[in-house]
């Protein structure tokens, strides 16, 4: 599947885990047009999965329209849409109902990528032999840890870990996260609920998918969640970028996701 130069391999996992009865996280894998997601959803009882179900079937819609930016603001748009119609649906139910989602999402065309996130879903980038976190949760640790109120090195043993502080669905205006760069070959992208980051750190995370295929990369990452107990869903999705065979429609990489568009 060619975008830009590049084909895109993925492999995706999603798991109840050991303790919570419902999987309440959805991922979406669409290779084509370049668009990858996980949403880990909230609310108990029948309306936990709500959320996430909404966030993965609106973007399975999406479409690139024939520009990044467009692209981009069209996954923008139908986030915001799904806002817009939890906190209009909430606000008909019971007092403090909450029928919220995280959602962590990954687009690529022609040769850049494009994250955005709300929540503590996140996405790493594995190049050049080291691993880097390319969200930064919305969560009462990490704002902790921004305020030097908590050190990182704290932070996984800390007991409000789960405390998030911006989801879809929860305010009227919802600030979606944006982080942006240009893809290289060899790139690989990893999108995950915080039941799989909550059980495995960084390291982990790349000792197991160094070396691997990615099909057996998703199998060690989740086998080893489980084995370590896995208190909440887990979810995983692997994407790694290759160079197309057929290199006749690829667009250099010059600098700026937005420059390339
Ligand atoms: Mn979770």
């Amino acid at each position: 599947m060619t975008a830009g130069g590049f084909t895109f391999e993925t492999a995706e996992r999603t798991h109840v885990g050991r303790v919570r009865t419902l999987n309440e996280d959805r991922v979406l894998s669409r290779p084509v047009p370049g668009l990858w997601a996980v949403a880990d959803g909230m609310g108990g009882h029948q309306a936990g999965d709500l959320a996430s179900t909404m966030l993965v079937e609106a973007l399975a819609e999406v479409n690139t329209l024939g520009s990044g930016y467009a692209f981009l603001d069209a996954a923008q748009e139908s986030v915001q849409r799904v806002n817009r119609t939890l906190v209009a649906h909430a606000r008909l139910s019971r007092p403090g109902t909450v029928i919220g989602s995280t959602v962590v999402a990954l687009l690529a065309y022609a040769g850049h990528y494009a994250c955005l996130w709300a929540g503590d879903s996140r996405a790493y980038l594995l190049r050049d032999g080291r691993i880097e976190q390319i969200t930064r949760d919305h969560s009462m640790v990490q704002e902790m840890i921004d305020s030097g109120a908590l050190n990182r090195a704290d932070a996984r043993s800390f007991g409000r870990s789960n405390v998030i502080t911006r989801a879809v669905g929860v305010n009227d205006r919802l600030a979606l996260d944006v982080h942006q760069g240009p893809i290289v070959a060899g790139d690989i992208f990893l999108l995950c609920s915080d039941g799989l980051n909550t059980m495995l750190d960084d390291r982990d995370i790349h000792g197991l998918i160094q070396g691997r295929s990615l099909d057996a990369a998703a199998d060690a990452l989740l086998a080893l969640t489980l084995e370590r107990g896995a208190k909440d869903n887990v979810s995983l999705i692997l994407i790694r970028a290759d160079a197309a065979v057929d290199d006749t429609l690829r667009i250099q990489a010059r600098g700026e996701w937005a420059g390339a568009w």
